[in-house]
């Protein structure tokens, strides 16, 4: 069942950057963009790849069409586009010849172990044009890294006779692209390895990645949400709107927001860990800010907090590192949490482990809080920021500290706040017209680079600040992302999460105005998605991509 706006959304063309306007003459080849030099380590891990370099797209008209045989899947967190990545590949794919078959793998990387799949054809997709979600196929967090795993799905690309396989996905999933790329070549694996950066994050960018699809739609989503609360505030004078907003421990997404949007105070977790704050700190910050917008006759305004937050905090920062210990696999600690009948045996269990710091930084948390920091960790070990409750947590935290300045006669204002979390429907919503373009392009290039026989690149485009027919077409050698990093006690190649650079332009444009938000209401409403209209409107691009 699709509503009139999906119905109309799915019927129409995504616009196309030029050079891709033939997409059956053309190739790639490799370009003069210079990246940073591999270090040694890295280098050594990847003996077939290290040598790669950039590649555009370029016109061959003389390049064999064979049909060609592609897998692709989804992989981690949902983000806008994802379907059109699939339409994209699948067009391409058939322009190139018309009995090439594209294969998508169900419930993300676990269906390539296990082999479930499903045949893509026209009539598969076309529901999913320019639709929202990773629903056609499914996506998961399973993490393909081990040798048995590269075997496992070695064995099921061949029994498929797949040319390439096309990884959708984040930071992680493109890291494991190029290990199973890397594997494949080293044991005569003719299946080709691609990976489309993917997350509304906004942490898998540099080197050649402007932005990942899905930033787009999902700030422009929460912005839409954020522009109506500032709205409500402004009418109803009496709340504090207290917005956590979801990207894990980058800011990016809560830094372009506040740029859509104008709220009174936006905390950047990049920021808290630079000037050294504790969470009072911050907490004092915004009493501050409540305060003195009282004492203008203000009792309401619209704060902005990133799902990471408190992961920056240097108070709470070491004790996240100490539970993420106490709860590691090999510990009982998770397991003896589990049998704890209430949430405050959880948290007497687990106080007397800790250091007198983090004792005292874990007990001045509220319960709730404590208690979220104990539920189970991510696959990397680490703490799930996005159950943490930290808009909740701010409010009771500056509840306390407003009740003591009542008490000294420092504030006489009322504080009525209001808890609300942007976050999963910014992952599935329809895709804006940017990453509907985007993800359809980021999908034609995939079937470039299988055609070429490329393997271990993520696709990129260049220039997505300009208009789409100028858009530049090409890809990165996946091992140029990548640096050591120590999880679980082993130094492994990963692609490094890109935080926001607060000597970076984004930050500077974002910091040079948030002073005049704090007492003016310049608040900024930039409503909902627009797919027709204006071209203004339409082709808006984030603050994110025209600052930097
Ligand atoms: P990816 O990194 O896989 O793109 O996922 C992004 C994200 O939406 C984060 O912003 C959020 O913290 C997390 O996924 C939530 O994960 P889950 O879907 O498992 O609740």
């Amino acid at each position: 069942m699709l509503s009139y706006l999906q119905r109309t959304r799915q019927g129409e063309p995504t616009d196309l950057p030029k050079q891709l306007s033939a997409i059956s003459r053309l190739t790639v080849v490799e370009s003069s963009g210079e990246l940073p030099p591999l270090t040694q380590e890295i280098a050594s891990l990847f003996p077939h790849l290290q040598a790669q370099k950039p590649l555009q797209v370029t016109s061959n008209p003389s390049l064999p069409s064979q049909p060609l045989r592609v897998g692709v899947l989804f992989s981690g967190g949902q983000a806008a586009g994802g379907h059109n990545v699939i339409a994209g590949l699948f067009d391409a794919l058939n322009k190139i010849n018309p009995e090439s078959r594209l294969i998508g793998f169900l419930g993300g990387p676990s269906g390539l172990l296990e082999s479930r799949s499903l045949e893509l054809t026209e009539n598969v997709i076309a529901p999913y044009r320019n639709q929202g979600g990773f629903d056609l196929l499914g996506s998961g967090r399973t993490k393909i890294e081990k040798p048995e795993q590269f075997l496992k799905a070695a064995e099921v690309v061949q029994a498929l006779q797949l040319d390439g396989l096309v990884i959708v996905g984040g930071d992680d999933s493109n890291t494991n692209a190029a290990l199973m790329a890397e594997f494949f070549l080293s044991k005569g694996v003719k299946t080709r390895v691609v990976g489309v950066p993917k997350t509304i994050d906004g942490d898998l960018q540099g080197h050649g990645i402007e932005i990942s699809f899905g930033f787009d739609t999902a700030c422009k989503t929460f912005s839409a949400t954020i522009g109506s609360l500032l709205r409500d505030a402004l009418s109803a004078k009496k709340y504090y709107y207290f917005v956590k907003l979801m990207g894990r421990s980058a800011s990016h997404i809560a830094v372009e927001c506040a740029l859509q949007t104008h709220p009174n105070l936006t905390l950047v977790g990049e920021e808290v860990a630079a000037k050294k704050m504790t969470l009072a700190q911050v907490v004092e910050s915004i009493a501050d800010l409540i305060v003195k917008r009282s004492q203008q006759g203000k009792e309401y305004g619209v704060i902005l907090v990133p799902e990471g937050l408190i992961e920056f905090a240097v108070d709470v920062k070491p004790l996240i590192g100490e539970l993420n210990a106490l709860l590691s696999k090999e510990k009982p600690h998770a397991a003896q949490l589990e049998a704890c009948k209430s949430a405050q045996e959880k948290v007497n269990l687990i106080v007397p482990l800790l250091t007198t710091a983090s004792q005292a930084c874990f007990t001045a948390l509220p319960l709730d809080t404590q208690v979220q920091l104990l539920l189970g960790r991510d696959p990397h070990g680490n703490v799930q920021v996005s159950k943490i409750e930290s808009e909740r947590m701010l409010i009771h935290m500056v509840e306390a500290v407003l009740k003591k300045q009542t008490q000294a006669g420092t504030y006489k204002g009322k504080f009525a706040p209001q808890p609300i979390f942007c976050g999963y429907e910014g992952r599935s919503c329809l895709p804006s017209c940017f990453d509907a373009n985007y993800c359809y392009a980021l999908g034609n290039i995939a079937a470039l680079l299988i055609r070429a026989g490329k393997t271990g690149y993520i696709c990129a485009i260049q220039g997505l600040a300009k208009p789409v027919e100028e858009w530049q077409c090409g890809a990165i050698p996946i091992v140029r992302l990548m640096g050591l990093e120590t999880r679980m006690g082993k130094r492994v190649p990963v692609i490094e999460k890109t935080l926001v650079a607060l000597d970076g332009p984004v930050f500077k444009a974002f910091a040079a105005q948030r002073q005049a938000w704090v007492l003016d209401d310049a608040y900024l409403d930039p409503g909902p998605i627009q797919f027709w209209g204006p071209r203004d409107l339409t082709q808006a691009i984030t603050e994110t991509l025209r600052e930097s």
